[in-house]
């Protein structure tokens, strides 16, 4: 009667090498399927150098300042070095950081701000911002006001800050 046939017995210990060398198989076609996915990202649709996220400011009306916060992420494997940011909305726009020591505020400008690879830096109220000034229009609560990041490579990366209430945080 076949179906009641016993399969021959496996020695457990073999039994687990299989199933490693099973594993070990398979990660490794994965891992070949997204080096050509990544590979096909990066020839057709041009993949972003950095990713931006959640960019957005402040503005008090009749203020001609403003600071615009972010989330600049690396998903490369080389540093991402920021070497300039301009807008069509604002005459002076500079990476600056705000520090407090001893209770005074000051505020540092970059030239250049490096972005290691995997890795993500927050502008964020208190500390590294993008300061707008000489604004050339008004700016109202609830649009967007178009940024341009300039990489140390020539490649530039297009944000838009969304306006949000003066309370925001
Ligand atoms: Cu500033």
């Amino acid at each position: 009667m076949l179906h009641r046939k016993k399969w021959p017995a496996v020695p457990f210990r073999m039994a687990a090498s299989i199933v490693a060398g099973k594993g070990v198989a398979f990660a490794a076609v994965t891992t070949l399927a997204l080096a050509i996915g990544f590979g096909a990202a990066r020839a057709g649709a041009q993949a972003s150098p950095l990713i931006v996220q959640n960019a957005w400011l402040r503005k008090a009306p009749g203020v001609d300042t403003a600071a615009v916060y972010l989330v600049l992420k690396n998903p490369g494997v080389k540093p991402v070095v920021v070497v300039g940011v301009h807008s069509p909305s604002a005459s002076h726009v500079m990476i600056h950081e705000t520090s407090t020591t001893a209770g005074q505020s000051q505020m540092r400008a970059y030239d250049r701000l490096i972005i290691a690879p995997g890795k993500s830096v927050a502008f964020q109220p208190g500390g590294l911002h993008v300061m707008l000034s000489g604004f050339k229009g008004n700016v109202t609560l609830g649009q967007t006001v178009p940024l341009v990041l300039v990489l140390s490579n020539g490649t530039t990366v297009p944000v838009a800050a969304i306006v949000r209430p003066l309370d925001a945080q």
